[in-house]
């Protein structure tokens, strides 16, 4: 007894010791459930970015109440844009205006004006039933705030839904505005004062575009403008213009993302210049539960002069130096598994290796076995395809022991993406068993890819 008892006690101590070390992240896991240093939810949807000094700012939407309805526009630091704080909400709701909590707040973005040393947020100010279209503007002496709201209004009288803002590098930091107008049909691009209060004129205007989530970044003197197109909460392929000058003319629309996975089942919120790339900032939205719609961050390939996003389950940053790193893994193909119930092999070649295995859960399993693990908690991305148009889950069993569930937002039949799981395997051999005692069915599972990293 003693033997087994020591193990157990310093295995049991280790543990203890490793699980604040877990929860501070080192990698970016798009699709996981993003906490911030507190251990919540990171509530920033729709979001904005700015660095003062060595500090990163994230302002966005706080959906803990799962509505569409305005709760507080949220404001966290990080120094690496991976472990968040939350601050002071940067603004909340004031009744009576257009930004009580029976109205709408979207897309909060934040310009820093040199000019009169002050914060300046921009916001898509609607009603409820987004009969508005209006945009927002509030100040602050600081990059939390709180800000001052100072009204809602129509730019130039015209709507103005989705929105983003830009500023660019020239010295008197002239900025503007991006934004979704005439009924999302017509998406302009206007001059804000040198305030940054107001907008001045319209410098460009793409009729019939139907674009919405708008950013710009800037690199080597080109202007990409990122963007959906209108499909409501459900995402679509984003796509990019590029143009030398903001008045544009700018390019015809062309993909970021391969079209069917909709930009990895993602829409744009903002654009992130690092160092000759950018980071895609995007939302995943789940429109039945606001609050836990994930983020998804990929590196944004600039090198070819068309943007691409680069698909990473796992990836890095390395701030100081402008660079990314992807993460590569061990995969595992769901068909090498041992199949039981009412698994089925399934053949396409959307799988890799031609296979995957269908009809998992109600009776329905499969086992991975020999997984090689660190014993350190790792990062494991599923790969399946969901043909709903719903999300589906599965529950994840490692050696036996108690299940995990893991989302898994439609696809699309004939497309596999990934969705991530964190999970502790031990050092060496593991099983990992899917759906099994679930009376729902799961996604089609392709294969899994284990990081070391966790
Ligand atoms: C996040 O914070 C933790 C704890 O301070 C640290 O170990 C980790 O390296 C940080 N991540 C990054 C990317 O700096
Ligand atoms: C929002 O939905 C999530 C997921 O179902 C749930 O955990 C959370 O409690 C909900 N929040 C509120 C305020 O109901
Ligand atoms: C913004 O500018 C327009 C004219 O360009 C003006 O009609 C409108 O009143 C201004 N709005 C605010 C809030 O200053
Ligand atoms: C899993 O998905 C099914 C629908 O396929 C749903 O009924 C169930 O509530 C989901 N379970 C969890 C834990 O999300
Ligand atoms: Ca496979």
């Amino acid at each position: 007894m003693t033997q087994l008892f020591i193990p157990f006690l310093v295995l049991s101590l280790f543990t203890l010791w490793k699980s604040p070390l877990a929860s501070a992240e080192n990698v970016i896991v798009s699709g996981a459930a993003w906490t911030d240093t507190s251990g919540n939810l990171i509530q920033a949807h729709g979001g904005g970015f700015l660095k003062v000094g060595s500090t990163y700012y994230w302002f966005g939407e706080d959906k803990a109440s799962n509505t569409t309805l305005f709760h507080d526009v949220s404001c966290y630091t990080s120094t690496d844009l991976i472990n968040w704080t939350r601050q002071n909400n940067a603004l909340s709701p004031i009744s009576g205006t257009m930004i009580s909590t029976s109205d709408i707040v979207e897309r909060p973005k934040v310009l820093f004006n040199q000019k009169n040393a002050e914060y300046v947020m921009w916001f898509h100010s609607d009603t409820s039933n987004y009969g508005a279209a209006m945009v927002g503007v509030a100040t602050a002496k600081s990059p939390c705030g709180p800000y001052t709201y100072k009204g809602s209004w129509k730019p130039l009288g015209a709507d103005s839904r989705d929105m983003s803002v830009f500023q660019d590098d020239d010295a008197a930091q002239t900025s503007y505005l991006l934004y979704a107008s005439d009924n999302n049909q017509d998406f302009k691009i206007a001059q804000l004062d040198s305030n940054y209060y107001n907008v001045t004129s319209v410098v460009s205007q793409m009729n019939g575009a139907t674009l919405e989530a708008p950013g710009i970044v800037k690199r080597n003197g080109v202007y990409y403008l990122i963007a959906s197109h209108t499909s409501g909460w459900a995402p679509n392929p984003n796509k990019f213009f590029s143009a030398s000058d903001i008045a544009g003319p700018w390019s015809s629309q062309q993909d970021i993302a391969p079209e069917a996975t909709n930009t990895y089942s993602s829409q744009n919120a903002f654009d992130f210049p690092l160092g000759s790339n950018a980071i895609y900032m995007g939302d995943r939205w789940r429109s039945d539960v606001l609050g836990v719609s994930r983020y998804i961050w990929f590196p944004l390939d600039l090198s070819s002069g068309s943007p691409k996003i680069v698909q990473a389950d796992v990836w890095s940053l390395n701030l100081a130096a402008g660079t990314y790193s992807v993460a590569s893994g061990t995969s595992y193909e769901a068909e090498s598994g041992t199949i039981s119930g009412s698994a089925t092999l399934l053949t396409g070649s959307q799988f890799s290796g031609g296979k995957a295995v269908g009809y998992l859960g109600v009776g329905g399993s499969v086992t991975i076995n020999n997984v090689q693990g660190n014993g350190q908690g790792q990062w494991v991305a599923l790969y399946f395809a969901n043909g709903d148009s719903t999300y589906r889950n599965t529950t994840v069993s490692v050696n036996g022991g108690p299940s995990v569930v893991v989302d898994q937002m439609n696809t699309g039949e004939s497309t596999v993406m990934s969705a991530p799981v964190r999970l502790n395997l031990r050092s060496g051999s593991n099983s990992i068993t899917f759906s099994a005692n679930q009376n729902t069915y799961a996604a089609d599972l392709d294969k899994i890819i284990v990081y070391q990293q966790g």
